[in-house]
């Protein structure tokens, strides 16, 4: 559902299919002992409220301290006001609330961003403009460091040169590599904007900002792709040990399982029970089906069982995650090629995507891992970790262009919920604005 049916729901709806149907067997939220008069307050003022997902959640959480039947009972209103049906909301009320209950948390405040988190996915308002500036705010935080000395030196660079000259253009090369976007995307990115600069006839330097933005925003356009057909989709997670491939399998599968996706992680890094242990704990908390054998299995075997499970049992995304550690790239070359051609064997078109992760906080060197693991294995999309953490934010910018890759996106954190579609244009602007965006 939309952001635009989900406002013709709030006004005309009226009360939908409040009451209709008991809740799910672990959580109770029937009308309490208190008078039913908030129910028309809260009406109200989501009807009221501009339509915005974070103000809709304020309404509902108004006067909710924590977690609990009156909670329940308000976000149970809130989809039926948006005439959510009736299952969908009690699965989605369950869930959240069992997921509470594993991480042990009550307050409102430390699960309030999760909760917006699944309405986002649940409602399908993740694209709404809402979410996309929640994003770009984490994003910012993230980049600030980056940005500032950017924002900075492009500031200076601007004010102390009157015309676009050649000295400008080199010391915007400058700008660019201390901002790690490297050398020879330096370069190029200079260069494209030189020509740019001359095609649009700018010669304010202070114009060159807005063109440096474009620019950027023409670097990553995403590339169209075809959509796997013949589920399970089986996508491959490859990248050096401690970039955050685990974790981000874990996100990836939250979202699914969100998303109503029914998803499989299969432990394909074999390399220590711990490692193997830990996939499983994520796969349980995110309500994920998990495949492994013992430690030091041959991962391929792993990879094969799993895609054989994955189809017998009626997946819908199968996420293999793989060890980063091997000893010489030949090594890692011929094993990684042997897990895609089993997995291929097995289900034809597998892997259907192949994720390389790079962690943003490596600067250069994830360069290099980007090169090395595109030698070994043919890298579909990139997925950047860790960008809450770094001053390196050009680094983005030098994977996206140095390999033409597309990047899918990104970590901003640990949490389950911090991991985010990307979008270029809104890095470039997270990246390059020194003023802070709306809110
Ligand atoms: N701050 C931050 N930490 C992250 C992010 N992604 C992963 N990590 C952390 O990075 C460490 C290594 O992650 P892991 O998934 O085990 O890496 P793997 O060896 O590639 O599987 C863990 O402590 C994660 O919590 C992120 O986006 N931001
Ligand atoms: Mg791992």
């Amino acid at each position: 559902m939309g952001l635009f049916s989900s406002i013709k729901k709030l006004w005309g709806g009226g009360r939908g299919a409040s009451g209709e149907a008991a809740g799910p067997a672990a959580v109770s939220y029937e009308s309490s002992a208190q008078d039913g008069a908030w129910r028309d307050a809260l009406l109200l003022s989501l009807r009221e409220a501009e339509p915005r997902l974070s103000l809709w959640l304020g309404h509902v959480l108004e006067g909710v301290p924590e977690a609990g039947p009156q909670l329940w009972e308000r976000l149970a209103f809130f989809f039926d006001a948006l005439e959510v049906p009736a299952a969908e909301r009690d699965t989605f009320i369950a869930s959240f609330s069992s997921w509470l209950d594993t991480m042990g948390y009550r307050a409102v405040e430390e699960f309030r961003s999760e909760l917006q988190y699944r309405l986002a996915l649940a409602l399908d308002l993740e694209d709404e403009e809402d979410e996309r500036n929640r994003l770009l705010l984490k994003l910012s935080d993230g980049l600030s460091r980056t940005r500032e000395q950017i924002g900075r030196n492009l500031d200076a660079l601007f004010s102390s040169h009157d015309t676009i000259t050649d000295a400008l253009w080199e010391e915007m090369e400058e700008v660019l590599i201390a901002a790690d976007v490297g050398v020879n995307t330096a370069l190029e990115l200079t260069a494209r904007l030189r020509r740019r600069a001359q095609r649009d006839g700018v010669t304010d330097p202070a114009g060159l900002r807005d063109l440096l933005r474009e620019e950027l925003t023409e670097v990553f356009k995403p590339m169209r792709r075809i959509q796997a057909v013949n589920p399970p989709e089986v996508v491959l997670v490859i990248g050096v040990n401690g970039v955050g491939k685990t974790t981000t399998i874990a996100k990836l599968a939250h979202r699914a399982t969100l998303q109503g996706r029914k998803v499989l992680i299969a432990a394909a890094d074999t390399f220590r029970a711990a490692a193997i242990e830990q996939l499983e704990v994520w796969a349980k908390r995110v309500g994920a089906g998990f495949h492994a054998k013992e430690a030091n299995s041959d991962p391929a075997a792993v990879a094969f069982e799993a895609v054989d499970k994955a189809v017998a049992e009626g997946y819908d995304l199968l996420l293999v995650d793989t060890a980063g550690r091997l000893h010489t790239k030949t090594n890692l070359m011929e094993e990684l090629t042997k897990i895609s051609r089993v997995l291929g064997k097995r289900h034809p078109g597998a892997p259907h995507r192949t994720i390389l992760v790079v962690d943003a906080t490596t600067g250069q060197n994830a360069l290099s891992q980007a090169k090395l693991f595109n030698e070994a294995a043919a890298i579909d999309e990139v997925i950047l970790t860790k960008l809450d953490g770094t001053a390196k934010g050009g680094i983005v910018v030098a994977v996206a262009m140095q390999f033409g890759l597309p990047i899918t996106f990104v970590g901003l954190g640990e949490k389950m919920e911090d991991l985010r579609p990307f979008d270029g244009e809104q890095f470039a602007r997270a990246l390059f604005d020194a003023a802070t965006p709306e809110e």
